[in-house]
């Protein structure tokens, strides 16, 4: 009898779980007015249903992006790596500046897990592959497809947050470095400005560290290129401080 109720409050539990996902997804997606959420849902879940989630390569999301396109925000777009709190944290108080993760479907699934299951109709948020667990889950794809799609339509001149107290801050094994590089259009796009992130406290890279050479050799010809060393706290004083305008911010 008791592995009867604990099954069935598995069973329940699991349920729920799936409920609450689709509840999340369409309350976040809904904050961005006249978006079709329901149309958007269906083409998010038909990449990944019913499939092994080590196996939905990045092209499965390709569907998803046609419904909800990413509409290019020129010299607002700002790019990151190994920098997530601090760049979102000034995003979210400085609105002259978007982040994948301020668009719709960046914001819809941040911090987020979900995958499907083979032989099955329904999307699960637990049991599913880490990020490392194999290259194309189910997570890791739709972060690399949108982050290709966000990076392919930056226009003007964009910014990308990097990190400044770690030894490498351009890595070509990113998100940023193998991914939305390599998109950029300079066509589009003018320029990149590097904003690297230090910490007083610590002994920290600056502009002239390796791997942003190695990250200048990856723009196309056309895209200039800027680097500046930018404190921690005076990036959180700018945002925090309404007044100032975000061109005085570094
Ligand atoms: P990141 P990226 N395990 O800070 O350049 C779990 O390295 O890659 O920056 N989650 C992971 C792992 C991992 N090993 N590696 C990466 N992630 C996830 C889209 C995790 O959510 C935006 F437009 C971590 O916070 C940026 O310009 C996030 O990926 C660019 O991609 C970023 O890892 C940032 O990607």
């Amino acid at each position: 009898l008791l592995i009867v109720i604990l099954g069935i409050a598995l069973g329940v539990g699991l349920y729920r779980s799936s409920e609450t996902f689709k509840t999340t997804f369409m309350n976040r997606c809904e904050k961005f007015e006249g978006s079709d959420c329901e149309k958007i849902w269906t083409a998010f879940e038909q990449a990944y249903l019913g499939k092994d989630p080590c196996e939905v390569p990045m092209e499965a999301y390709d569907p998803l992006i046609a419904a909800a396109p990413f509409e290019p925000a020129c010299n607002r777009m700002m790019f990151w790596s190994k920098t997530k709190d601090v760049a979102h944290e000034f995003t979210a108080k400085k609105h002259c500046f978007t982040t994948l993760e301020d668009t719709l479907l960046g914001s819809v699934l941040n911090d987020l897990t979900w995958c499907g299951k083979e032989g099955s109709g329904e999307t699960f948020t637990s049991g599913c592959p880490r990020w490392n667990d194999c290259d194309n889950n189910t997570v890791r794809s739709f972060w690399n497809r949108v982050s290709a799609a966000f990076a392919e339509v930056a226009c003007g001149d964009t910014t990308v947050m990097l990190n400044g107290s770690i030894a490498t801050p351009f890595s070509l094994y990113s998100i940023f470095g193998s991914i939305e590089v390599k998109r950029f259009n300079p066509e589009k796009m003018r320029s990149l400005n590097v904003v690297l992130v230090t910490q007083q406290e610590r002994n920290t890279t600056n502009c002239t560290n390796l791997s942003l050479k190695d990250l200048q050799k990856e723009l196309r010809e056309g895209i200039k290129y800027n680097c500046k060393e930018v404190s921690e706290s005076q990036i959180q004083e700018c945002s925090s401080n309404p007044e100032t305008p975000c061109g005085a911010c570094w």
